[in-house]
């Protein structure tokens, strides 16, 4: 652990090489992978979740891959986080979407693949989403809790997130509140929808 008194660190600096074509990070330790099942209770339509669950063999969603630093301030995380393109219902597939459990930390989003929107909204009521595509950063602030959503109809969407080690991540508040939108696509437009789960009313 690094501290003021004692700035011995705790790693040793390193080089890696990113494969930003397809966006892969070179022999990951850690993949997280989220599948349609662990969605439940996140989309509109419950009962396409379902179906796609039972009848396309319970897909994966999405994936984070990493090779983890130590979670201590100071440290910076980063990951490649993948997100299938698909619908539920007419719904993107999305993350589950988190604050931050250090709710003062930022992040930076760097779109590697894909199009798609970071939806980002505050306990306070805010909500503001930011588009993705290949080249384009999102900066989401402290205290903003964030979910992305594949809008493409075949490309998976994927980001180099980089943010404070000691984040940590608390999905409960998401989990009840939700988010004030939901990104549909319909008719190949997408649509920024009410969403009717609980939580504050859109003020921005
Ligand atoms: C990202 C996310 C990643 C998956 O690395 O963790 O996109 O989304 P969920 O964590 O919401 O399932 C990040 O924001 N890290 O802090
Ligand atoms: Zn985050």
């Amino acid at each position: 652990m690094m501290s003021a008194k004692d700035p011995t660190p705790s790693i040793d600096p390193f080089s890696l090489e990113l494969d930003l074509e397809q966006g892969l990070l070179p022999e990951p330790e850690n993949r997280i992978v989220r599948r349609a099942s662990d969605m439940r209770g996140y989309y509109a339509d419950e009962a396409a979740l379902e179906r796609l669950i039972a009848e396309a063999g319970d897909p994966i969603h999405y994936e984070v891959f990493e090779v983890p630093v130590p979670e201590e301030a100071g440290q910076l995380m980063y990951c490649i986080s993948t997100l299938r393109p698909g619908r539920v219902g007419d719904e993107c597939f999305m993350t589950k979407g988190h604050y931050h459990t250090v709710a003062e930390t930022a992040e930076i989003y760097l779109c590697l693949r894909g199009e798609g929107y970071m939806l980002m909204k505050t306990s306070a009521g805010r909500c503001a989403w930011e588009r993705m595509a290949r080249g384009r950063m999102v900066y989401v602030p402290p205290c903003w809790a964030h979910r992305s959503a594949n809008t493409s109809d075949g490309e998976p969407l994927v980001s180099f997130c980089v943010y404070p080690a000691h984040a940590g991540h608390n999905y409960g508040d998401i989990q009840c509140e939700g988010f004030p939108r939901r990104i549909l696509k319909r008719g190949g437009e997408v649509v920024f929808a009410g969403s009717a789960s609980p939580g504050p009313a859109v003020t921005s």
